[in-house]
C-alpha cells in the first residue's frame, strides 16, 4: 500500500547562502560584508561567540575561506544542474546584500549584483526550481557594521528597507518564497554573524543585544509587508534556529529554567514575528536585566501588521538543560550549549543528533503558531572519504537523513502544516561556525579543503541517489 503522507506539492530541495558558496568576494562591485573578515578554521567560532572582534581584514594572518568559498559565483549552472538531476523542486539561497549595495548606504543599487541573481534565478527556472530567498544570511555590509555598529544602530533601518525594495522589484516575477533574517534568535550566540557587532563584554549584552533585536523586529516587518503590497502572489516567511529545550530530569526547578531557556531563545523572536508583539515573559526578562528599549511610537503597530505567512526553521540539535550545571558533563560542542543528554550520540563536531526532536519540534511550533512551517535546514556535517575508485560512500549521512525525514513523516501524521524541506548544504560549503569545508553538509561534494587547495571538481556522493530517489516517491522510499 502507498503511504502519501508528503502532500504532493511538498518543496523538497536543499539550502545554502551566499556567503558560503559564492566566493567572488570582489567582483561585479561587490562591497565587503562580515562574512568576508571572518577567518577560517577552529578559532572562528570563539571569535563569534567572545566578545572583543574589530573586524578588521587582517590578510597575513587568516585564510578567509569566504573569498573563494566553491567558486559559485562562476560555476552556477553546473550546480543547478546537479540540483535538478537530484529533482529538487527548490532552492534556499541568499542574496548577499553587498552585491547589491556594496556599502549598504549607496541610493542606487548595483545593476551587476542585481544582473547576478537574475541569471541564477532563470537558471533555476529552466529546470522548474523555485527559487526560496533569504534576504539576509550573515552577511551584513562591513561598512554598516563599522561605521555605524550593526543592527545597534535605527538607520539601519533604512539602508535595509532600500535593499528590500530594490530586490523585491527586480525579482517580483521570479521569487515567490522569500525569509528575512537567518536564525534571527542566533544574535543571542552569536551577534555577530546575526546583529552586526561584537560585544566588548559578556555583561554588556543585554542592552544593545535587544535593541538591535528590536531594530531587526521593524525591518523584518517593513520586508514583510512591501512582499505583500509588490508581490501579492508571494510568501514570505521569517527564519530561526530551532532547538527544543529538555529538562535534564523532573525537578520542578530544572523543569522551569528549562522552559525559560526555551522561551528566551527559541521563541522570542518568533512570537515577534508571527503574533507581533513583545510577550509578557520578556517583558519582565527586561525589567530583571535593567534592559529599557528605545521604541519609536510607529514601531509596535508595524510590528503587528508586519507579521509573517510561514516559520522556517533550521533544526540540527536539541538541548538539555538543568539550573546546576557544576556536577554535569557539558555537552562539549553543541552549538547551543546546555548539558550532555545521556540518550543521544553527538556528529564529528559534538551536535547530538535527535531526530525525534525535530517531531517535537514541529508540533510545539504548530501548537504555539498555527501557520505553516518550513524546514529550511537539517543536516549531518561530517568528515567525507573519497575512495580510490572517487566513490563517497556517506551512509552516516543517509542515515541521519532519513531519520529527520521520518521524523517529518511523523510531524505529518500528527497533522503539522509542513510546506517543504530544504536540506543543509545540500552542496558541500564553507562551515558558518568554523569556516572549514571539512565540515560537509552536500549530497555533492567539492574537491576544496581547509588550507584553501583543490580543483573545485563536484562529485556526487552516495547520498545523491539516495536523495534522488526520495524526492522521486516523494518521501515514500527513504
Ligand atoms: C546554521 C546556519 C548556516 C549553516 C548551518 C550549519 O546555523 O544558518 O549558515 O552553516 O547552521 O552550521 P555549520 O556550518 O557551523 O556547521
Amino acid at each position: 500500500m502507498r503511504n502519501h503522507t508528503f502532500p504532493e506539492n511538498f518543496l523538497w530541495g536543499g539550502a545554502t547562502a551566499a556567503n558560503q558558496i559564492e566566493g567572488g568576494f570582489y567582483e561585479g562591485n561587490k562591497g565587503l560584508n562580515i562574512a568576508d573578515v571572518l577567518p577560517g578554521g577552529k578559532e572562528r567560532l570563539s571569535i563569534l561567540q567572545s566578545p572583543g572582534f574589530n573586524f578588521e581584514v587582517d590578510s597575513e594572518k587568516y585564510y578567509y575561506p569566504n573569498h573563494e568559498a566553491i567558486d559559485f559565483y562562476h560555476r552556477y549552472k553546473e550546480d543547478i544542474a546537479l540540483f535538478a538531476e537530484m529533482g529538487f523542486k527548490v532552492f534556499r539561497m541568499s542574496i548577499a546584500w553587498t552585491r547589491i549595495f556594496p556599502k549598504g548606504t549607496e541610493l542606487e543599487a548595483n545593476e551587476e549584483g542585481l544582473a547576478f541573481y537574475d541569471r541564477v534565478f532563470d537558471e533555476l527556472h529552466k529546470y522548474a526550481i523555485e527559487p526560496v530567498v533569504t534576504i539576509s544570511h550573515y552577511e551584513m555590509p562591513l561598512n554598516l557594521v563599522k561605521e555605524y555598529g550593526g543592527w545597534r544602530n535605527r538607520e539601519v533601518i533604512t539602508f535595509f528597507e532600500r535593499y528590500v525594495l530594490a530586490i523585491f522589484n527586480r525579482y517580483k516575477n521570479k521569487v515567490k518564497y522569500w525569509m528575512t533574517f537567518n536564525e534571527i534568535n542566533s544574535g543571542f550566540i552569536m551577534p555577530i554573524q546575526g546583529l552586526g557587532f561584537s560585544i566588548q563584554k559578556e555583561s554588556d549584552k543585554y542592552q544593545p543585544t535587544f535593541q538591535a533585536f528590536h531594530h531587526q523586529f521593524v525591518a523584518s516587518s517593513i520586508a514583510v509587508k512591501a512582499c505583500h503590497e509588490i508581490i501579492p502572489n508571494a510568501k514570505i516567511g521569517n527564519m530561526i534556529l530551532y532547538a527544543p529545550v529538555y529538562a535534564y530530569d523532573s525537578d520542578p526547578e530544572n523543569v522551569m529554567y528549562a522552559l525559560q531557556e526555551e522561551r528566551i531563545f527559541n521563541y522570542f523572536c518568533a512570537d515577534m514575528q508571527v503574533r507581533g508583539e513583545y510577550p509578557a515573559y520578556i517583558k519582565r526578562y527586561f525589567k530583571e536585566h535593567g534592559i529599557e528599549l528605545e521604541i519609536e511610537d510607529a514601531d509596535l503597530d508595524l510590528i503587528k501588521e508586519g507579521t509573517v505567512d510561514f516559520i522556517g526553521f533550521s533544526y540540527y540539535m536539541s538541548r538539555t538543560e538543568k539550573m546546576d550545571k557544576s556536577d554535569s558533563t557539558n555537552s562539549e560542542g553543541n552549538l547551543i550549549g546546555g548539558v550532555k543528554n545521556p540518550y543521544l550520540q553527538a556528529s564529528d563536531w559534538g551536535w547530538e543528533i535527535d531526530p525525534v526532536g525535530l517531531r517535537i519540534s514541529l508540533n510545539q511550533l504548530y501548537d504555539r503558531y498555527q501557520i505553516p512551517l518550513f524546514v529550511v535546514e537539517n543536516g549531518l556535517g561530517a568528515y567525507d572519504k573519497v575512495e580510490a575508485d572517487g566513490s563517497i560512500n556517506d551512509d552516516y549521512r543517509i542515515d541521519f537523513l532519513k531519520n529527520h525525514i521520518q521524523a517529518m513523516a511523523e510531524g505529518l501524521k500528527d497533522g503539522v502544516e509542513l510546506m517543504g524541506y530544504t536540506s543543509w548544504g545540500c552542496i558541500d560549503l564553507v562551515s558558518a561556525s568554523s569556516g572549514q569545508f571539512s565540515k560537509r553538509y552536500g549530497f555533492i561534494y567539492v574537491d576544496k579543503h581547509d588550507d584553501g587547495s583543490g580543483t573545485l571538481e563536484r562529485k556526487k556522493k552516495k547520498s545523491f541517489f539516495w536523495y534522488q530517489n526520495v524526492i522521486k516517491s516523494n518521501g515514500e522510499k527513504l
